[in-house]
């Protein structure tokens, strides 16, 4: 084992959170069954088909989305000294602008108050967070106000993010401001995916639905990933925002390994200025903006994919491990090691095999460095 193992990629809903998903009847909700059975997480838009009972929809939901001293014990389980905590998707994409902002700033100051009492004098184990944004308010100023703010909260190292942006993706000029304030105050922001593609795109919901959450989850997110980045590009964000630190969750999507087809395909446009054309196209390419601007977890569950985000960051060190934790927990109760860790896990092992410095800064040295976690 390693010296020291960061999870980047672990999320919680806070349980006020929790209350106020209990009280929606429209996603994202928490269903509690007549019979007192496992209530029902419902938060994709694929989730809430009405040809499925309601007791059936979503995922179950349990302790392990809220409650910290169960973070704490699955940590100690998978030999986790500390993480880096997030509230999981949709944050607060859902609310309307009065109560996305109070909502942001209970949900920070709850993680900071996580993170302070965790990390006593003792405690092993270790907790950082990255903050929520009141995105949905779609008033960048103020946004960024909040932003400027969070830097006063110690144990925030960057934000969370969707990929909606204020309503309508991240090339969206209106985020400058906040981009220009995330790069300001150096937090990194984890991008992370929520949405996925529409039905359509797999054959209808009905098509969708029949294999549950195995289409949406295994493409739908790493494909909404590479969209969102792709279009940051392709607006020139990383132009003018060269210090802009983002990380990207699932291993960039499959951001690695279209890197290549996304130059040529930019090298080969007509539109663009660089090429002829009257639309500025991005000044700098993907390989340099992935080697200075972006950070990739290792959530892939494989050496292919592995060796790819590891390819294309140029080397180890902006690749960083993490869990998912509490989503795609053990399918049988009497396991405790959790097989998607595991699989990480073994990936990294694989991948760095002899290389035990690399292997060690996956696990934990790179996150230390780039959150600052001392
Ligand atoms: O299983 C899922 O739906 C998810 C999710 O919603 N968010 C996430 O981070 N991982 C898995």
């Amino acid at each position: 084992m390693p010296d020291y193992v960061v999870d980047v990629h672990t999320h919680v809903y806070p349980p006020a959170y929790m209350a106020m998903l209990r009280a929606r009847k429209t996603v994202p909700y928490i269903h509690d069954p007549a019979d007192k059975g496992t209530p029902r997480l419902i938060i994709l838009s694929s989730d809430d088909d009405p040809s499925i009972p309601i007791d059936k929809r979503g995922r179950p939901v349990d302790s392990s989305y809220s409650d910290i001293n169960v973070k704490l014990k699955f940590m100690s389980q998978h030999g986790i000294d500390c993480s880096v905590i997030s509230l999981a998707n949709p944050w607060l994409d859902f609310l309307p602008e009065s109560e996305a902002v109070e909502w942001a700033s209970r949900i920070n100051d709850n993680l900071e108050a996580l993170c302070v009492s965790a990390n006593q004098e003792g405690e092993k184990k270790k907790l950082f967070a990255f903050a929520t944004l009141p995105l949905s308010s779609a008033n960048p100023p103020r946004i960024a106000d909040e932003i400027k703010a969070l830097p006063s909260l110690p144990h925030i190292r960057g934000v969370i993010m969707g990929t909606s942006g204020l309503g309508i993706g991240l090339d969206d000029p209106r985020l400058d401001e906040i981009w220009k304030a995330l790069e300001e105050t150096q937090l990194v922001i984890f991008l992370h995916p929520h949405y996925g593609l529409p039905d359509e795109a797999f054959g209808g919901p009905e098509v969708t639905n029949r294999y549950g959450h195995v289409l949406p989850l295994a493409l739908g997110f790493p494909l909404e990933t590479t969209i969102a980045v792709t279009r940051m590009l392709l607006s020139g964000v990383f132009d003018r925002f060269p210090k802009l630190q983002v990380l990207l969750a699932h291993s960039g999507g499959t951001l690695p390994f279209l890197a290549g087809r996304i130059e040529s395909c930019i090298l080969h446009e007509r539109k663009f200025t660089a090429n002829g054309g009257t639309v500025p196209g991005p000044q700098r390419s993907v390989w340099d903006v992935l080697k200075t601007n972006i950070y990739l977890d290792a959530v892939v569950y494989g050496t292919a994919g592995l060796k790819a985000a590891v390819e294309a960051g140029g080397g180890s060190d902006r690749l960083m491990f993490g869990t998912d934790h509490p989503f795609f927990p053990p399918l049988s109760d009497d396991e405790t090691e959790w097989p998607s860790v595991t699989t990480n896990y073994k990936a990294i092992a694989d991948s760095f095999d002899g290389d035990q410095v690399s292997a060690a800064a996956v696990l934990g040295g790179n996150a230390v460095r780039i959150l600052n976690l001392q």
